[in-house]
């Protein structure tokens, strides 16, 4: 068998994010998120889970950071806790949540280990929130503000910058649907919500090359394959609806300084307002593309369908199943949303920066997992990406999600996406069989074809 070989200098890593894995909710200063009061309440979240404690990264970090060391990462991508840097959101800093990352940057460096850095992982400042959050329009102020922060005391040290991850996520599922927190049904608030995200995004970016700093920055977007379920126009249509007022809002937006206008005109009063040079704004020249890739979806056009007219279905590709998540596993799938990006977009940087899968993990009396699903998931997904790289996509990068098992958001501890298991009763880290794989193939910057 030959060895698919990536580009020199492709960097290898793995994901998490703050609220996910740090626990300490309150400790040392740290202000109420969205995400905290969310959790606090009842019934929002499965089996009542918080992430209250989650995996204890906060007092645990020097441990994982050797731990990162041991598994052979390159880099290590995080998000920052706005409200451990500033409690109330704006305003006061808070000296000790600040100094955590700065620790935690030191020691990835000492390590060999690329820190890449994300503002806003959805934990929103409770704070900001009761002033009306992601829809009041000062958002993107907000959020510059506390960038800028973050940049004059990281910025010299961390090379890589994501402003949000999966924006639309916290835009649509906190005030569309509610199923995150704030928890509103309103799709205008959704439609508003998004839009300032970007404008913020764009400030941010402003706040960056202002303060002159050498790193790259750039946007991480969820991106499912979403394909029509047949070439019949009102599939197309339907596709089109979906597509174009989530991802396509964003990618369009940050690459085309626009947002389709067919769409646009069948969202109607649910529209946001776009003010003169709010599209030059979000379009701000960037660095690079993050994008979360996970599965397919097909969409077809039905009247039930819900505000999009339309239903969307997993996908999984012959031979494979599905994931915890209940997600179609289709690998190719990834080859195409790198290929769409190519073409569509004018072929940017792109890094992946999660793709991963969450599966019941069978541990041994020592907490060892042979989780050789998870292993063929992951070598299939990135031969894909290979697949992509030799049909010309710059793909520069790829992240595991998760470098550990952690608080999967509504559904609470239950998925498992770590390459190390988490034991939550304990908080030991026991490395899975995919961690000792992937070593390998870091090892090696390649994998078998
Ligand atoms: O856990 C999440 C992560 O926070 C954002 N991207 C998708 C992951 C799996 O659902």
């Amino acid at each position: 068998m030959g060895n698919l070989n990536f580009p020199d200098g492709f960097l290898w890593g793995a994901s998490t994010a703050a609220y996910q894995i740090e626990g300490s909710w309150n400790k040392d200063g740290k202000g109420e998120s969205v995400w905290d009061r969310f959790t606090h309440r009842k019934y929002t979240i499965r089996n009542g889970d918080t992430g209250d404690d989650a995996c204890d990264h906060y007092r645990l970090m020097p441990k994982d950071v050797a731990l990162m060391e041991e598994l052979g990462l390159k880099s290590y991508r995080f998000s920052i806790a706005w409200t451990r840097v500033l409690p109330g959101g704006r305003g006061k800093i808070n000296p000790k949540g600040l100094g955590f990352y700065d620790r935690l940057v030191d020691r990835l460096l000492r390590a060999g280990i690329m820190p890449n850095a994300t503002l806003n992982h959805w934990d929103f400042p409770q704070a900001l929130e009761d002033l009306g959050g992601w829809p009041n329009r000062d958002s993107a102020d907000w959020f510059a503000d506390y960038a800028r922060v973050v940049f004059e005391r990281l910025g010299d040290r961390v090379p890589m910058w994501a402003t949000h991850n999966e924006p639309f996520v916290a835009a649509f599922l906190g005030y569309a649907t509610g199923i995150f927190p704030p928890g509103v049904s309103d799709y205008s608030l959704g439609f508003r919500a998004a839009h300032h995200m970007l404008l913020a995004h764009g400030k941010a970016v402003d706040a960056y090359r202002h303060g002159g700093y050498r790193g790259k920055i750039g946007i991480v977007v969820d991106h499912p394959n979403i394909v029509p379920a047949s070439r019949g126009k009102a599939d197309v249509a339907a596709w089109r609806r979906v597509f174009f007022s989530n991802q396509g809002l964003l990618l369009e937006g940050v690459f085309n300084g626009r947002y389709m206008e067919d769409v646009m005109d069948w969202i109607g009063p649910m529209k946001p307002e776009v003010r003169a040079g709010d599209m030059e704004q979000i379009s701000r020249p960037i660095d690079f593309l993050g994008i979360n890739h996970y599965r397919t979806d097909v969409v077809s056009a039905n009247s039930r369908g819900g505000f999009f007219k339309a239903i969307t279905e997993k996908y999984s590709a012959p031979g494979w199943g599905e994931t915890d998540m209940e997600w179609g596993i289709d690998p190719q799938g990834m080859t195409e949303v790198l290929k769409g990006i190519r073409d569509r977009y004018g072929n940017p940087p792109v890094y992946i920066t999660e793709n991963g899968c969450a599966f019941e993990d069978r541990p041994d009396s020592k907490g060892y997992v042979e989780d050789w699903g998870r292993v063929d998931y992951l070598r299939a997904h990135i031969r894909a990406v290979h697949r992509a790289i030799s049909e010309g996509c710059d793909v520069r990068g790829y992240y595991i999600w998760s470098l550990m098992d952690n608080f999967e958001w509504a559904r609470g501890f239950e998925p498992r996406f770590g390459i190390v298991r988490t034991d939550y009763k304990t908080m030991r880290r026991i490395p899975k069989l995919s961690a000792r794989w992937y070593y390998d193939v870091i090892a090696q910057n390649g994998i078998d074809e």
